[in-house]
């Protein structure tokens, strides 16, 4: 049936969802769109024109999803996010228009093979980590949900950089991504948006009131490049906008003019950096300028697309809190406060006081972190010379909110400074989470436990003073890409147990608890568990020529190396088991055999963090060699860990490492696909940790470590990480192997200042938790020779995580903050 859809008065129509269909409009996309016949045709001109083929079975459904949100004057989602992890795009679009088999068969007609295809496609890699992943996940969801979303965004020319290793160190590439074509795209430079930037403020008399504007140096445009997020099987398609800057008409001719041609094409780059790079520092913002004016761009387009083109032209905008809400993904797009301030007082010219009740409605606030060095504070002179006009704005937002305060709490003069959106020391800065929670409707962490920390030690004198502002919203994960689709193998075997729904019910996962104790079931399950492992196998030989044994454990830890995540400490745990067999105390023939996983990337300039990397690598080449341990242990490090790989590595893990200090990782979102796909996690009480174990149970979760009361008593008796080298004798050889350079050619400079941080600093706490982790990992061991009782555990931790979903998420959102109800059919 060819699927005719209304929009507007055009008519689009979908292509034949049938085989011949669909080699049809394949062809026609190979010869009009590519240029080739099929005999000519490339694997890249092969893959460009099956991704076009794909995108005219969404867009009769993109339209007509944007056409019934304008009609029902549905409020939407706005989620500002300097960062999108999206993943490759193909597999998603098959899966939510359920053409796969239809394609898979099409192809071999022609004699090609979709798998052949998928792995052509470079991902689009827009983000550093979790946060950025998580943006993703939510607009899938929402997309899924029927509820109307706009993500906006930017546009990076360059993703996060791809990882090599030279000799086991990083060393970093850049990340190309739109060098062989993007097909998923749909740039509109007609609609660009221009962008100021820097000059200063005046005041003017406007018809007797004294009003102020911005008087600006220089501009960029914003051009939108559309990208469809469809739904899952459900006839939706929401958009995400990115923007990316172009060199204004204004900026071209007076350069031009001033006769230096050659400068002036060169000067033409410089407003295109806005969008060139994306900062790859997780966690930690550096504070440079072309971040704010990154910052600055994306909101300033993004407000303005969204007032002046996609609200209808006559709106009121005092009804703007009816129609909107933009989510700030934590502090980074929170410069968008202050413009819609600007937008209302300066170019609408409202009342100071209607802005500011009308802007307050429209804003809320994720936060993503408790690291303090997380926080981002911006220079008071930075943001002086970039956005004089906004400066401005906030410190009158800034007043206004310390009278109010000032008032309630009289001669409070500590309390003021405390809560100031402006920090005096240790230079005149603007505290951005302080911004975001002055001018939001509500505040969320992203799980329990960070939630309550969020409120108690980070932002205590806000939750005082506003104690409904502040709520939490766990996390989840999208279970269409990380287990339909990662996940072939176990997708199965769970439809056979509950039925198709899961896949947008995730709860129906419950259904499975039973079969935890059906042989029959179980060994299915460990035959899933099998071919996954094998699928990865088969991977990593072809990606990295690296050999996995067969029938060992496979220990996996992939995220961001960071310090307070604590690869440190598995590094520890592998040392210990090494000098175990060396010492004669494991028998390498008996002893559990494992395989370690790792994957991660270091901020480039984060020096630990490389050396923790070059470490991992150092000691798995000595292990890895070592005739003595009998293939007992062998450590992998594939370089350039990305969505596309978790997505082979997650499925065929037995066991999930999370093992950050508690208190210091916000949630985690790995956790959370790792439980989904039946590995058993060892980890600490932090995070989203603590919501997985309470759910799956005790018994099927590997709790170490201090708690996090514990950990700050700890902290605040002043820690002593030599005293736990001095007082044991495992862990003081663990530590020695690496000081004496056995893993470093007999070089024990090579890893000096990783052991001396750790013996004096050990900001982390690493040794404090290391005698806990390591019986830990026994008892993980003990429990992973009990077969029957492992996969019991397994099938739990599938069945019990149905919460994890970034299904349940945004209903949490939808309930506690948005209030966006799904725009559903006529
Ligand atoms: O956000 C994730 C959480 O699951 C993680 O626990 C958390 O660490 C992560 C500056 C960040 N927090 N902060 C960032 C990323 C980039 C950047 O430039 C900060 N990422 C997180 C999702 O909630």
């Amino acid at each position: 049936m060819t699927d005719k859809r209304v929009n507007g008065s055009a008519v689009v129509t979908s292509p034949q969802n049938t085989v011949e269909g669909f080699v049809k409009e394949f062809l026609r996309e190979l010869s009009f769109g590519q240029g080739v016949t099929l005999e000519r045709a490339s694997v890249n001109d092969q893959y460009l024109a099956l991704a076009r083929t794909v995108r005219q079975y969404l867009m009769a459904r993109w339209l007509e999803t944007l056409q019934r949100q304008r009609e029902a004057q549905a409020k939407s989602v706005a989620y500002l996010s300097a960062e999108y992890l999206l993943g490759r795009q193909l597999d998603n679009a098959l899966l939510a228009t359920d053409l796969t088999e239809v394609v898979e068969e099409g192809l071999a007609s022609l004699g090609i093979e979709l798998q052949t295809l998928r792995d052509q496609e470079t991902e689009p890699g827009l983000g550093n980590g979790g946060l950025g992943r998580l943006a993703a996940c939510f607009v899938d969801s929402l997309a899924t949900m029927s509820v109307p979303c706009i993500g906006y965004g930017i546009r990076y020319d360059y993703g996060i950089f791809r990882q090599t290793f030279v000799d086991g160190w990083q060393v970093e590439q850049p990340d190309n991504w739109l060098a062989l074509g993007a097909p998923w795209e749909f740039p509109h430079p007609e609609a660009a948006v221009t962008v100021h930037f820097g000059g200063r403020t005046e005041t003017y008399d406007d018809e007797g009131v004294e009003r102020t504007r911005w008087v600006h140096d220089w501009d960029v445009l914003g051009v939108p490049f559309n990208y469809m997020v469809p739904g899952y099987q459900n006839g939706r398609v929401n958009t995400l906008r990115l923007w990316s800057a172009k060199a204004t008409q204004a900026f071209d001719l007076q350069i031009f003019n001033s006769g230096e041609y050659v400068d002036a094409v060169r000067a033409q780059t410089f407003a295109e950096n806005i969008s060139k790079v994306l900062y790859p520092e997780d966690s930690t913002p550096q504070g440079k300028e072309l971040r704010l004016q990154q910052q600055y761009f994306f909101v300033a387009c993004s407000i303005k697309d969204f007032v002046d083109y996609v609200l209808p032209e006559d709106f009121d905008l005092h009804r703007l809190p009816e129609r909107i809400i933009f989510q700030l993904n934590d502090t980074h797009p929170v410069i968008a406060v202050p413009e819609l301030m600007r937008v209302l007082v300066d170019e609408k010219k409202w009342d100071w006081d209607e802005a500011w009740a009308v802007t307050q409605q429209c804003f809320a606030y994720t936060c993503h972190t408790l690291l303090p060095e997380a926080l981002e504070v911006w220079s008071v002179e930075l943001m002086g010379r970039l956005l004089p006009r906004h400066l401005e704005i906030i410190y009158r937002i800034n007043e206004e909110f310390l009278a109010e305060v000032a008032a309630k709490h009289p001669g409070d003069d500590a309390l003021l400074e405390r809560m100031s959106i402006i920090a005096e020391r240790p230079e005149r800065s603007v505290r951005m989470a302080y911004l975001a929670t002055v001018a939001g409707s509500k505040v969320n962490g992203v799980a329990a436990l960070h939630s309550d920390l969020l409120r108690d030690k980070v932002l205590p004198d806000f939750s005082a003073y506003w104690p409904d502002k502040f709520t939490n919203v766990t996390n989840g994960v999208t279970p269409r890409r990380f287990v339909r689709l990662s996940n072939p193998a176990l997708s199965e075997l769970i439809t056979e147990a509950v039925g198709v729904g899961w896949v947008t019910d995730l709860e129906r996962l419950r259904g499975m608890e039973p079969l935890a104790d059906d042989q029959e079931f179980r060994e299915k399950f460990r035959a899933v568990k099998a071919h996954n492992k094998e699928r990865l196998s088969t991977l990593l030989q072809a990606r990295d020529g690296i050999t996995l044994p067969a029938d060992a454990m496979l220990d996996v830890m992939v995220k961001r190396l960071h310090e307070y995540k604590r690869q440190t400490l598995k590094v520890l745990h592998i040392v210990t088991l090494y000098d175990r067999v060396l010492r004669g105390e494991l028998d390498p023939a008996t002893m559990q055999k494992r395989v370690f996983a790792f994957g991660a990337k270091a901020a480039p300039g984060y020096h630990m963090a490389k050396q923790i990397i070059g470490l991992i690598n150092h000691v798995g080449a000595t292990i890895n060699d070592d005739p003595r341990l009998g293939g007992a242990l062998t450590v992998v490090f594939p370089p350039n860990y990305n969505v596309t790989l978790a997505e082979t590595l997650i499925p065929a893990a037995d066991l999930s490492e999370q093992i950050s200090l508690a208190g210091k990782e916000a949630s985690g979102t790995g956790n959370m696909k790792f439980a989904l796909n039946g590995a058993l996690t060892i980890g600490t009480d932090d995070g989203a940790n603590v919501e997985i174990r309470e759910l799956v149970g005790d018994d099927n979760f590997f709790l170490f470590g201090l708690l996090e009361p514990q950990v700050a008593d700890l902290v605040a008796a002043g820690y002593q990480p030599g005293r736990y080298y001095e007082e044991d004798p495992a862990l003081k050889r663990a530590v020695d192997l690496i000081a004496s350079g056995t893993f470093s050619g007999g070089d024990g400079s090579v890893f000096a200042p990783l052991v001396q941080n750790l013996l004096t600093e050990d900001r982390f706490l690493a040794l404090a938790d290391y005698r806990s982790y390591i019986d830990a990992q026994d008892r993980v061991d003990a429990a992973y020779a009990d077969v029957e009782g492992w996969t019991r555990s397994a099938i739990l931790n599938v069945a019990r995580s149905g919460f994890f979903s970034s299904d349940r998420s945004m209903w949490d959102y939808i309930d506690r903050i948005w209030h966006t109800p799904p725009v559903v059919s006529r």
